[in-house]
């Protein structure tokens, strides 16, 4: 068993506005804001989706460098870009976001139903996204919505590869509505797909939060938390920032006598240069 956790923070995603959800983390000096304030928890990675002037998602190139820069400026923090983006997304900014050399990027193995829209991820799409990263020194997070998407990750490794720095980290992302459910028995039955080798993390979305990050740690894996998947702390309580949801997850993980790994240590894991 892995002896510390990697904690990931997903603070903004691209499926919340603003409006509704005043705390959220759009603008470059409120994401570096997090940032910093997540590390200082136990975060180790941070994955980005990216926002405009206007709050809205964006691809823009130009706005996720300077926010890749800032974050990096400001903290150890490994960068995960999305390359999920927002189901609106065409596939072709979505592999363009590579360009922003980031150190990671997330990688969905299959397309699923994401609530009322659809969250399209073709075949040849998950092929460019992965050749495309072990060409560019990207290592990539294997984002898996359903059980069938890890056949999917073996197919891919067993025919492109082992991706940069050698070695699989996915992440298994719980209760989307159209998805694989947040439970320990949804989370146990991913287990035996995992690559040989490879390490996972959880992320239970709305309610599943709690019950997937238990689940996980008693598993062995990793967690991912953030506003991205999770606004409410408890029923009836939104959540006040990210690092209240990233300290809960570095507390549990003590109390698992597992540690929050440092970036170092992240770095290790995951095959990423320091
Ligand atoms: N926003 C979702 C449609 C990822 O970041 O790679 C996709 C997503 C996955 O969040
Ligand atoms: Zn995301």
């Amino acid at each position: 068993m892995t002896h510390g956790t990697l904690l990931t923070v997903a603070p903004t995603g691209a499926e919340s506005a603003k409006a509704d959800v005043p705390a959220l983390p759009v603008t470059v000096e409120e994401v570096v804001a997090t940032a910093r304030d997540c590390e200082r928890v136990g975060a180790a990675v941070i994955h980005l989706h990216v926002r405009d002037a206007d709050t809205r998602p964006t691809l823009d190139l130009g706005r996720v460098r300077e926010v890749v820069a800032a974050v990096r400026e400001n903290t150890d923090l490994i960068v995960q870009l999305s390359t999920g983006g927002a189901v609106t997304d065409p596939f072709d900014a979505r592999l363009a976001v590579l360009d922003a050399e980031p150190d990671a990027a997330s990688l969905t193995l299959g397309t699923v139903n994401f609530g009322r829209d659809v969250f399209s991820n073709p075949w040849d799409l998950i092929v460019e996204l992965h050749t495309q990263m072990q060409q560019r020194g990207i290592v990539p997070e294997y984002e898996v919505f359903d059980l069938g998407q890890l056949a999917t990750l073996a197919r891919l490794l067993d025919r492109h590869g082992l991706p940069h720095g050698g070695h699989v980290h996915v992440d298994l992302v719980m209760g989307v509505p159209g998805g694989m459910p947040g439970t320990a028995q949804a989370l146990t039955a991913c287990l035996p797909l995992l690559p040989p080798g490879a390490t996972f993390a959880a992320t239970g979305v709305g309610r599943t939060s709690l019950p997937v990050m238990l689940a996980a740690l008693s598993a062995g894996g990793h967690l991912r938390v953030g506003m991205e998947d999770t606004l409410t702390y408890a029923p009836g309580e939104p959540v006040r920032d990210n690092a209240q949801l990233v300290a809960r997850a570095a507390g549990l993980a003590r109390i698992a006598q597992r540690p929050p790994m440092s970036t170092d240590e992240a770095r290790d894991l995951l095959g990423i240069k320091p």
